[in-house]
């Protein structure tokens, strides 16, 4: 199978050394609009640099393409492979606007082709254990859950950007915190949200909270924190409270996976350091590969993917009702028409 890479910034890096453990795949080309980017990743991994995506698609017909620039380049992007009629990968956040986002999955819907939304987290394989135990009935009929991200870790170093874009936390990492609750608890019916930003030095919001009601008839709190000092420092993990009608279940720092139900179980569930990897962001390296691997896997089978672009529309609507709640301090219907 043979791909193409758009963008070779810092998270690229990743995908990249992803593509290269799964068999079968080749990403022949790469293209970036910064030459020292595209020629550093193409002689890395060996594949041929682009200054132009349309370019490339042309030169290269790849099946897919893999989309890892910044989000305002995703529509154009998403847009140009679906008319090259190739399958897309594009990462999160997956457009600006909710118009954006649908325009993207139906261009993509038309010309018949995959596209997934690279929407990692609930692919962690410490979260996915926890999935996989919930949706397998260990603690029974959940009835609550507690989705948390906490952290004072400088993210702004390798990504800059999220110190100067207007938003934030919840664009950036409440996007894949919020994804994990509907993972676990299905889709939600109304969401309430507060805000504030804690850190002077950067323009977004960094510590938001949220409130989910879920059809299921779970109630979640999605809390998300880059202003939080604390030990142990937990970047980049998600913990995670649930309680069912049989038991309880926790994701515990340290990747300690506890389920009392009857009696206790204890898991070490703490991710592998890929031989690519460096910790602390070893648990979202893993997840990269292993997001891949389904897609490849969606592509051979003719399914689609779990975080498919008509999945992460639900996500995305999240994330703009937390925006609309905490501005207007109003508890938003998931399920009224916008
Ligand atoms: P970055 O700014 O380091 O890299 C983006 C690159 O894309 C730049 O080199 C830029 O020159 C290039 N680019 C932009 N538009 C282009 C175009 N039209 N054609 C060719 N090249 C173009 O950004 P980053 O930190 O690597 O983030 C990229 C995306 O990955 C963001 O959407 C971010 O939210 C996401 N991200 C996801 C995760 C995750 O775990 N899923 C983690 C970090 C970042
Ligand atoms: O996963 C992400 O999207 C990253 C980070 C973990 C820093 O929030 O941007």
């Amino acid at each position: 199978m043979k791909g193409a890479l758009i963008g070779c910034g810092f998270f690229a890096q990743n995908q990249m050394h992803g593509w290269a453990g799964i068999p079968g795949v080749d990403i022949v080309a790469v293209c970036d609009r910064d030459p020292t980017r595209r020629n550093d990743t193409a002689a890395r991994f060996g594949a041929r640099p682009y200054a132009d995506a349309a370019d490339m698609l042309a030169a290269e017909s790849p099946d897919f393409v893999d989309i890892a620039t910044t989000v305002a380049s995703h529509r154009p992007l998403v847009e140009l492979a679906a008319a090259a009629g190739v399958h897309v990968i594009c990462q999160k956040p997956f457009a600006e606007t909710m118009p954006d986002a649908r325009a993207m999955v139906a261009a993509v819907d038309a010309a018949g082709r995959t596209l997934m939304v690279h929407e990692n987290f609930r692919w962690q394989s410490a979260v996915r254990a926890a999935i996989e135990a919930v949706r397998g009935g260990a603690v029974g009929r959940p009835f609550f859950g507690r989705v948390s991200f906490r952290s004072g870790y400088d993210v702004f170093s390798g990504q800059p950007y999220l110190a100067t874009d207007p938003r934030f936390i919840i664009q950036d990492l409440g996007i894949h915190i919020l994804d994990v609750a509907r993972a676990l608890f299905g889709d939600v019916a109304t969401l309430a949200a507060s805000t504030r930003r804690i850190n002077p030095a950067i323009r977004g919001e960094d510590v938001a909270t949220m409130l989910l009601e879920h059809d299921s008839g779970v109630t979640s709190v999605v809390d998300c924190s880059y202003a939080t000092r604390r030990l142990p420092e937990t970047f980049p993990e998600t913990l995670l409270e649930i309680d069912g009608d049989k038991g309880t279940l926790r994701l515990d720092a340290g990747y300690r996976l506890v389920i009392q139900a009857g009696g206790e179980q204890i898991r070490d569930v703490a991710p592998p350091v890929l031989p690519w990897a460096e910790r602390p962001w070893h648990n979202i390296q893993e997840s990269v590969r292993i997001i891949q691997a389904h897609f490849v896997d969606c592509l051979r089978r003719g399914t689609q993917p779990e975080t498919s672009g008509h999945d992460n529309l639900r996500t995305l609507a999240l994330v703009e009702a937390a925006y609309r709640s905490a501005a207007d301090r109003t508890r938003i219907d998931m399920r009224a028409p916008e």
